[in-house]
């Protein structure tokens, strides 16, 4: 597959040809609900979306493309959004990392690693239903293998209270047209709260797509040799939610991923003054958890803080961030969102950019 200017998508032209996922209503039911509950509660809240976009290949679909994300970033940041007193509306690819849960992935962690059958459950055999010796009938205890229960209390306690204090609210997506939808819509509810609002976008989204115009509706059958595809390129979202959905007063903070470093400064400079938002994190696929580069305005950014700006010309602030990379207890999400959330404390307060 090459890459090569076939047809472009406006925003426009995208939402006005391609459908809008079955459940999109109800799923902004929803959103709606909780934006006007944060608003009286007068809280920050935050945009995560996290996780790969898939573009699926027939209408039928048994064969799509994936785009990377674990989906660790997202979620590990809106544990920390809410650590900070924000209310976090997760958008997340369905079965991708979400928050608290993160801790007890099935391939890190498995959860059942983290229980014991009580032993003093009648008998040292397998465990069963039986009667005790009064003839009181007993079933087996389960219980948490004592050196990970303090952990697990620390990440319960923080889950139960947020869901008591109803301030995360979770949406999914499978495709980048799932995406797309669902990214507009909620924009839109979330512009409700103006300088409020933070749009943090560590979803891992497709650059192409198959229109489904140009999709086989059933398996595409392999008797003819090999496949050609050719894809479009999905629209550039950031325009219209920066100009129009999010009415110009959100603070957006986008990733830029690459895999070649010296591509990393230019391409997140390049989106931040295609865009004019107010950040781009720039992050190299395998450095992406112990460094990261925060591009934003210079005139928009502190010039008290210690910066190494690439030129003194340059209309952009180029910051590092990183961390020891052998500090397992260490998660660069803390440092992320702790800068974010000072830089959008300024965003709420100065009205200017
Ligand atoms: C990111 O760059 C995220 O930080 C990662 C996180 C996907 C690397 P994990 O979920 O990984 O922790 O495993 N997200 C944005 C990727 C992206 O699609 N960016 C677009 C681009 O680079 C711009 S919006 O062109």
């Amino acid at each position: 597959m090459s890459s090569s200017p076939s047809s472009t998508f406006s925003a426009e032209s995208y939402f006005s040809t391609q459908l809008p996922p079955s459940n999109l209503e109800h799923d902004i039911a929803g959103v709606r609900e909780f934006v006007g509950r944060q608003k009286d509660a007068g809280r920050k809240v935050v945009f995560v979306t996290s996780g790969g976009t898939t573009v699926p290949l027939e209408l039928n679909v048994v064969r799509f493309l994936d785009n990377f994300s674990a989906g660790t970033r997202g979620a590990t940041s809106a544990e920390y959004f809410l650590k900070a007193g924000y209310a976090v509306i997760f958008m997340h690819r369905q079965f991708s990392l979400q928050p608290f849960s993160r801790h007890y992935s099935h391939s890190i962690n498995p959860f059942l690693d983290f229980l014991e059958i009580e032993s003093s459950s009648a008998s040292s055999e397998l465990p069963s239903s039986g009667s005790t010796p009064n003839g009181v009938t007993s079933s087996p205890q389960i219980c948490v293998t004592p050196n990970k229960r303090d952990h697990l209390l620390e990440v319960l306690t923080v889950y139960k209270n947020v869901h008591a204090a109803g301030t995360l609210h979770t949406l999914t997506f499978v495709t980048v047209n799932d995406y797309l939808w669902l990214l507009r819509a909620v924009s839109q509810e979330l512009s409700l709260l103006r300088r409020k609002a933070m749009y943090y976008l560590a979803a891992a989204v497709s650059d192409f797509f198959l229109p489904r115009q140009k999709m086989s509706e059933h398996k595409i059958q392999s008797g003819k040799g090999s496949l050609h595809i050719e894809m479009d390129q999905v629209p550039k979202i950031l325009k219209p939610m920066v100009e129009d959905w999010t009415g110009k007063d959100g603070f957006i903070v986008s990733f830029k991923l690459e895999t070649d470093q010296t591509l990393l400064i230019p391409k997140a400079q390049a989106s931040l003054n295609r865009y004019g938002h107010q950040v781009v994190i720039g992050n190299d696929l395998n450095r992406r958890k112990f460094e990261v580069v925060f591009i934003s305005w210079k005139e928009f950014t502190s010039q008290s803080s210690r910066e190494d700006d690439a030129s003194s010309s340059s209309p952009f602030r180029e910051s590092w961030l990183r961390i020891d990379p052998h500090d397992r207890a260490k998660e660069i999400e803390e440092d992320i969102v702790e800068e974010l959330v000072k830089r959008h404390g300024r965003w709420v307060h100065s009205g200017e950019r």
